[in-house]
């Protein structure tokens, strides 16, 4: 049987980060699925669900076994429809592992057939977060070290699209 992993994730926009998880991910299963999710704890998105697939597709042209989607729902049934009973996810402090943590357990009590498995950030790329990204955008920072080249001039159009 195909072994398919689903890879969750606001991705707003898309990091350096981001892409070296996939990578090695991809590597661990048959079918990885990065899917864009609806995070209720994050109101202000900078790109739309659209936007963020597409930017998605586009950084993960090199990898061969990735396909790229969207969904509006809970991660659960996600998984269910797309026969993946594996959740990868990223770890990069304490921080994250304290909300990772809580979130696996209550993942595995909805459906105990499903296993979050945590990939180790990279430690090139261990301070890089969207938000981060979001914020220097904003302000017209350099981007060049933290997302991929094709998502640094989509994030600045974006910055300036607003401004004008
Ligand atoms: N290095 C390594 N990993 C990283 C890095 C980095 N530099 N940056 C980010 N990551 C990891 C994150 O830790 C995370 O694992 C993943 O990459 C994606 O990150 P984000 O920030 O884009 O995604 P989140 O954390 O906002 O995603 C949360 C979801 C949208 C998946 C969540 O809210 C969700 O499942 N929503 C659907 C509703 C649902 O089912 N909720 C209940 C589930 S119990």
């Amino acid at each position: 049987a195909m072994r398919r992993a689903v890879c969750p994730g606001s991705f707003d926009p898309v990091t350096k980060g981001h892409i070296d998880i996939f990578e090695r991910a991809s590597a661990m299963f048959d079918e990885l699925i990065i899917s864009v999710f609806h995070n209720p704890g994050k109101d202000k998105a900078m790109f739309s669900m659209e936007e963020r697939v597409e930017m998605l597709k586009e950084a993960t042209k090199h990898i061969p076994n990735v396909r790229v989607t969207c969904f509006s729902g809970l991660l659960n049934e996600f998984c269910k429809k797309e026969e993946a009973p594996f959740i990868v996810r990223g770890l990069r402090a304490f921080t994250d592992f304290e909300y990772e943590f809580q979130r696996a357990l209550l993942l595995k009590k909805i459906d105990n057939d499903l296993e979050t498995v945590f990939i180790m950030t990279n430690a090139k790329y261990s301070f890089v977060s969207s938000s981060g990204v979001r914020e220097l955008a904003t302000f017209g920072g350099q981007l060049k070290d933290l997302v991929p080249e094709c998502i640094e001039e989509r994030v600045r159009k974006h910055v300036y699209k607003k401004f004008e």
